[in-house]
């Protein structure tokens, strides 16, 4: 019996890594960095989660000279960047994926929580949630953890964890939903049962450990998650 569904958010709930990229691209420029991240070294740069983590991965490895300081270049940058993403994703240009919609009202009308683990800001959270499903868009997700809120994100448990905590409720009566390989790792590494589909940015992960990977959204209805487990 499923007393709850956690959510992951990007790739998941939305197509949102395109307009993550595009944000980083953008930030990068305004800052008069030469830096340009198109959409196969965003691909592998998409290893490393976390919007901040990435910028230093991907300069510690090209810039080493930038190391000094580059730790406080980087949180303006991701400060920079989710001003630029908020805002492009507020004006209501990302669309939940096609079914999720229909997935959290079949949910709640059967008394499911849904929760959030993902690990992307509360900031970005917000501002895909109040641009699609209005301004109560939190009475929808009681539950939300947010990457910055634990101390590692995924693969590690912790966003997972914090969510069961906050649910009040153990794996084995949750279930989660992750598009990405980090994703489902994190899930499995917390407990819990997991169910895949890929997005674009992750069609080729290796989703090992889902109990079953959907090859779209639309497939994903609550009938067919409650058969699963
Ligand atoms: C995906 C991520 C995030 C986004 C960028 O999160 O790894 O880092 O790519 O967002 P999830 P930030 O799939 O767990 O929702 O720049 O805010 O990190
Ligand atoms: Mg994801």
């Amino acid at each position: 019996m499923i007393a709850a569904l956690i959510f992951d958010v990007d790739g998941t709930l939305a197509e949102t890594e395109e307009y993550h990229r595009r944000a980083f691209n953008q930030a990068f420029a305004q800052a008069g960095l030469d830096w340009y991240w198109d959409e196969a070294t965003y691909r592998t740069l998409l290893v490393t989660t976390g919007g901040k983590e990435r910028m230093l991965s991907f300069a510690g490895e090209r810039f080493p000279e930038m190391l000094g300081g580059l730790r406080s270049r980087v949180m303006k940058l991701h400060q920079l960047k989710t001003r630029i993403y908020t805002r492009a994703v507020a004006g209501g240009n990302v669309p939940l994926r096609p079914g999720m919609m229909e997935l959290i009202g079949e949910a709640r009308a059967a008394g499911i929580i849904c929760a959030i683990a993902t690990t992307t800001s509360l900031e970005n959270i917000a501002a895909l949630l109040s641009a699609t499903l209005g301004p109560s868009w939190n009475q929808t997700f009681p539950v939300i953890v947010a990457g910055d809120m634990v101390a590692q994100k995924k693969p590690a448990p912790d966003v997972y964890q914090l969510a069961l905590s906050r649910l009040g409720l153990g794996p084995e009566h949750c279930l989660a939903i992750e598009d990405s390989r980090n994703g489902v790792l994190a899930a499995r590494a917390a407990g819990l049962k997991v169910v895949g589909v890929r997005s674009a940015y992750t069609i080729g992960d290796d989703l090992a450990g889902a109990i079953r990977v959907f090859a779209n959204p639309g497939e994903i209805t609550l009938s067919a998650l409650q058969a699963l487990v």
